[in-house]
C-alpha cells in the first residue's frame, strides 16, 4: 500500500508536471533516495520527462541553469543535504541576475535532527537569501490530506512565481525522517492544473511616435531573453529604419541597419558628435559594451527603457522614460504606428559597423580575433554559448552570423564559472552546439565535460589558449610588471589535449584560419575540443592594431 511519504512525493512530481515542468537536473545522495527512486520510476512511464544525472552539484546547477536557458522554462535541481546544494549558489546568483526560472529541491534532516551535531547537516532553511524569489519548506511525511492538497497547490505556485517576469530561482526544502524506501511500482495520482491567464496588454505609443518622429533615434538591443520575438526587431530595422545597436546577445545581427562593434567603435573614437543620438531605445539587459552605456550618459541623451525585467536596471541613471511593457508588444506597436526615422541618420550609423566587418574580412592570421569571426560559420539553427572575460568582448565586437544561430552567456554575474556545464544544459536542445571559451575558463569547470559523454551531447569547444588570463592584460595591472604573472595573467601550464583524452573528445589543433573554418562550418557529432594556441603579449597587439586600422579608414 502507498505510504504518505510516496504518496506526497507523486502529487510533487504531478504538481509539477501539471504547470508543463519536464527537466530534471539530480545528483546523487542518500537523502535523496525517495525522491530519485520516484523520479527515476516516473520518467520511466513518461516520455516528456527527462532526468539528467550529474555527480557535480556546482556542474548540475549550471547544467540546470544551460536547460532553462534555451528552453525558457522551470528546470528542477534535485540534491541531498549538506554542501552538496551549497554548491548550487554560483548558478542560483546566474539565475537570479539573468532571469533564468530554476526549481531548487534540496532534501534535508528532520527538525529533530536539526543543530546536535547530526552528520552531513546544515542549516539549510533560506540558505539561498535573497538569491531565490521564495524559500518554502514542505513536509511529505504528514498523512493528512491538507498536506497533500498544499503540495497540489503550492509546488504548481512556485513554478508559475519562478517563471513569472522577471523570472528566477525558487527553493523548496524537503526534510525527510528514516526509512526514506518508497513504494514502487504502485498507480500514480493525478493532480489538477491550476490555470493562469496572463492579461492582454496594450501600450498607447501616440505620445512616444511623436516625440521620436524625425529625431536621431538609435535602439540599443542588450543581450534578450529568448521570449522577446527579434524578428520584429529585424523588421523595425528593415521596415522603420531605425539604426540599431546589437549587443552579440540580442541574436538580431546579419541585418541591414544593425551595427555590430560599438565598444570598438567608441573606443577608437570614429563616431563624430554630429552621430550622437537624440534618444536612445533600449531593450535587454545591461550590454557587453560598458562604453555604450558611458556615451549615452556623457552625452546626456534621453534614455527610454523597454521591458518589464529591464526597467530600474540602468546603472548609469539616465533613464527618462520607462515602459513597463512587454517587449513583444512594444515592437508591435511601433511597427504598427506611423513613426519616422531619420533616413540620413541611419545611413551614416550604419556604415559604421560595416567598416568594422570590411576589416575583419580582410585578416588571414590565426588569432582571438579571427577565431571568433570564424564562429559566423557555425552551422544554421545552432547555439554560440561564448565565456566570459575576452572571448565575449571579442565576440561582441567581431560576430556577425552568416546563418540564424542563438549566441548566449552568462551575463547576469559574468563568472567564468560553470561555462561547459551551462554549454551542455544549452547543448541538450540543440543539434549543435559550439562553446568558445579562455583557458581558465575551460579549466575551472572541466569537470562539467563528463555530461557530454553521459548524455551524447554534441559540443564543439573551442579554447583560446592563452595560458592565463589575458583580459588583465588590457588592464592598469598588466604594468604592475613584477607581480603581474603570478597574481593576474595566471598561467597554469596544463594540457587542453590531455583534458580532450580523460573526456573521450576530439581533439584539433588547427593553426590557419581557413583551418578552422573548416571545423566550425561542419556539425560535429559527440565531444570535440578545438585548441587555439595564443599569446597574451600579441593578443594585446592584435586588438591595438585593429583599432588603429579603423581609425585610419577614418583618417584617409
Ligand atoms: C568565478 C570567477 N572567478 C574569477 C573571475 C575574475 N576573472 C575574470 S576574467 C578572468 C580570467 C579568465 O581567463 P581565460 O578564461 O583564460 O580568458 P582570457 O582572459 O584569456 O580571455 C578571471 C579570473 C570571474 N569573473 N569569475
Amino acid at each position: 500500500m502507498t505510504d504518505s511519504l510516496t504518496n506526497n512525493i507523486k502529487h510533487l512530481f504531478k504538481a509539477l508536471a501539471a504547470q508543463g515542468v519536464t527537466d530534471y537536473v539530480i545528483s546523487p545522495g542518500s537523502r535523496t533516495t525517495p525522491i530519485a527512486l520516484l523520479l527515476a520510476e516516473y520518467a520511466t512511464y513518461t516520455e516528456s520527462i527527462n532526468v539528467y544525472v550529474d555527480v557535480d552539484e556546482r556542474s548540475a546547477a549550471f547544467f540546470a541553469l544551460g536547460i532553462a536557458k534555451a528552453t525558457v522554462h522551470p528546470v528542477v535541481l534535485i540534491a541531498t543535504s549538506g554542501t552538496a546544494i551549497a554548491n548550487w549558489m554560483p548558478a542560483v546568483v546566474e539565475a537570479q541576475i539573468s532571469n533564468v526560472p530554476l526549481i531548487l529541491l534540496s532534501t534535508d534532516r528532520p527538525a529533530e535532527l536539526q543543530h546536535i551535531g547530526t552528520q552531513q547537516t546544515i542549516d539549510q532553511t533560506k540558505l539561498f537569501g535573497t538569491q531565490v524569489k521564495r524559500f518554502v519548506a514542505i513536509t511529505l511525511q504528514d498523512a493528512h490530506p491538507d498536506v497533500t492538497a498544499y503540495i497540489d497547490y503550492e509546488v504548481q505556485e512556485i513554478v508559475r512565481l519562478a517563471a513569472a517576469t522577471p523570472a528566477g530561482p525558487v527553493h523548496l526544502n524537503l526534510p525527510l525522517r528514516k526509512p526514506l524506501m518508497p513504494v514502487l511500482g504502485e498507480p500514480w495520482p493525478d493532480v489538477a492544473a491550476q490555470t493562469n491567464v496572463a492579461a492582454i496588454e496594450q501600450i498607447d505609443l501616440t505620445a512616444l511616435t511623436a516625440m521620436i518622429t524625425d529625431k536621431k533615434v538609435v535602439i540599443l538591443a542588450g543581450p534578450l531573453q529568448k521570449t522577446v520575438n527579434v524578428k520584429l526587431l529585424q523588421e523595425l530595422a528593415a521596415t522603420k529604419r531605425f539604426p540599431i545597436i546589437a549587443d552579440v546577445l540580442a541574436n538580431v545581427r546579419g541585418v541591414a541597419g544593425v551595427v555590430n562593434g560599438i565598444e570598438l567603435l567608441l573606443q577608437t573614437e570614429v563616431i563624430d558628435d554630429t552621430l550622437v543620438p537624440d534618444i536612445v531605445i533600449r531593450l535587454g539587459s545591461t550590454p557587453v559594451s560598458a562604453r555604450v552605456m558611458t556615451w549615452v550618459q556623457d552625452h546626456t541623451v534621453a534614455q527610454i527603457v523597454v521591458g518589464k525585467a529591464t526597467v530600474g536596471k540602468d546603472y548609469k541613471r539616465q533613464i527618462s522614460r520607462q515602459l513597463h511593457v512587454d517587449e513583444n508588444v512594444f515592437l508591435q506597436a511601433l511597427l504598427a504606428s506611423d513613426v519616422r526615422a531619420n533616413q540620413e541618420y541611419l545611413a551614416e550609423f550604419s556604415a559604421l559597423g560595416q567598416q568594422v566587418t570590411k576589416l575583419m574580412s580582410s585578416a588571414d592570421h590565426l588569432n582571438e580575433i579571427t577565431t571568433v569571426y570564424a564562429m559566423r560559420k557555425a552551422v544554421s539553427n545552432s547555439a554560440i554559448f561564448v565565456a566570459n572575460s575576452m572571448p565575449i568582448r571579442d565576440m561582441d565586437n567581431f560576430f556577425v552570423p552568416d546563418h540564424a544561430v542563438t549566441v548566449m552567456a552568462n551575463r547576469g554575474a559574468n563568472g567564468i564559472d560553470g561555462t561547459e556545464s551551462t554549454a551542455l544544459g544549452v547543448a541538450t536542445q540543440f543539434d549543435q552546439t559550439y562553446l568558445i571559451t579562455g583557458d581558465l575558463t575551460f579549466f575551472h569547470d572541466m569537470n562539467g565535460l563528463m555530461m557530454a559523454k553521459q548524455y551524447q551531447l554534441n559540443l564543439t569547444v573551442v579554447v583560446v589558449n592563452n595560458d592565463g588570463g589575458s583580459i588583465f592584460s588590457f588592464l592598469p595591472q598588466a604594468n604592475a610588471k613584477d607581480y603581474f604573472e603570478e597574481m593576474f595573467g595566471t598561467p597554469l601550464g596544463l594540457n587542453v589535449e590531455k583534458v580532450a583524452n580523460l573526456y573521450d573528445a576530439t581533439y584539433h589543433h588547427p593553426h590557419t584560419v581557413q583551418a578552422l573554418e573548416a571545423l566550425i562550418m561542419q556539425p560535429m557529432p559527440g565531444l570535440n575540443i578545438i585548441e587555439i594556441t595564443s599569446d597574451r603579449a600579441q593578443n594585446v597587439l592584435d586588438h591595438r592594431q585593429i583599432q588603429n586600422e579603423l581609425q585610419a579608414l577614418y583618417n584617409d
